[in-house]
């Protein structure tokens, strides 16, 4: 290989919320950050919730973003290989940002081989028991019929009720996640059941909103990339080890 080729991998950036100003200081460090490693990255997996909201219309996107899109342009003109999730909140992605920038959109989950390691790869949405109400809003939310409809509002309508949705989340008003017990990660357990039928070296998910790195036993490395209005955490795969890291001073 000519270069190094490391992997990586951040998720929950949020943009937009929880004002323009914050979110846009958020969205030059997370540039900052691109900027810093497209030096040695081959890879760039965002996990989800890269955006509060994100809904695309025929021919109407949401304002915003400029930089931060462009800079993923400039990383998938170098050559590396960057890879949208789609979240629990920004799942609306219709095909413009892998036709503008040419970056690759994931569903839901996303099993990966690279240097002899499986990975697993999910927002970490919906996933393992519990979380019924949620599992139900996602069909819905999934659905071609409510996106259709959803589609014809008018912009002004449709930005208006997802800013109002927005608004209650749990980031937008920086309710601050403890880790519970092992068993009661519920990312933990979803692996865990995992690992009983096949083996993934690493898990990594987003969504939890808290950094986390456990070691779930039989040579298998659970990770969670946390998010970054407190964290600015991020993971590197340098084709040996998985890591958990830190952008900028830590809090
Ligand atoms: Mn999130």
């Amino acid at each position: 290989m000519i270069k190094a080729g490391k992997l990586y991998f951040a998720s929950d950036f949020h943009l937009g919320v929880p004002s323009y100003e914050s979110s846009l200081q958020r969205e030059k460090r997370i540039i900052d950050w691109l900027e810093y490693i497209k030096h040695d990255a081959a890879e760039v997996f965002l996990m989800g919730d890269v955006f509060d909201f994100w809904f695309e219309y025929k021919h109407v996107i949401p304002k915003g973003y400029i930089r931060f899109l462009a800079k993923l342009a400039e990383l998938v003109s170098m050559g590396i290989k960057v890879t949208l999730f789609k979240g629990n909140h920004d799942m609306w992605m219709f095909g413009y940002l892998e036709k503008e920038i040419g970056v690759k959109i994931v569903s839901d989950e996303l099993i990966l081989m690279h240097s002899g390691k499986r990975f697993y790869l999910h927002h970490g949405d919906g996933l393992g028991p519990g979380d019924k109400k949620y599992k139900i809003l996602k069909k819905i939310f999934r659905s071609r019929l409510s996106q259709w409809l959803f589609s014809w509002l008018h912009p002004n309508i449709g930005m208006a009720i997802a800013e109002m949705w927005s608004k209650n989340s749990r980031i937008a008003n920086n309710k601050k996640e403890e880790f519970r017990s092992e068993d009661e990660e519920w990312l933990v357990g979803f692996s865990k059941e995992k690992l009983k039928t096949e083996h993934f070296d690493y898990f990594i998910y987003g969504h939890r909103h808290l950094p986390l790195s456990i070691d779930l036993g039989k040579g298998s490395l659970y990770i969670n990339l946390g998010e970054w209005i407190n964290y600015n955490s991020y993971a590197v795969f340098d084709g040996r080890d998985l890591e958990l890291k830190y952008w900028g001073k830590l809090l």
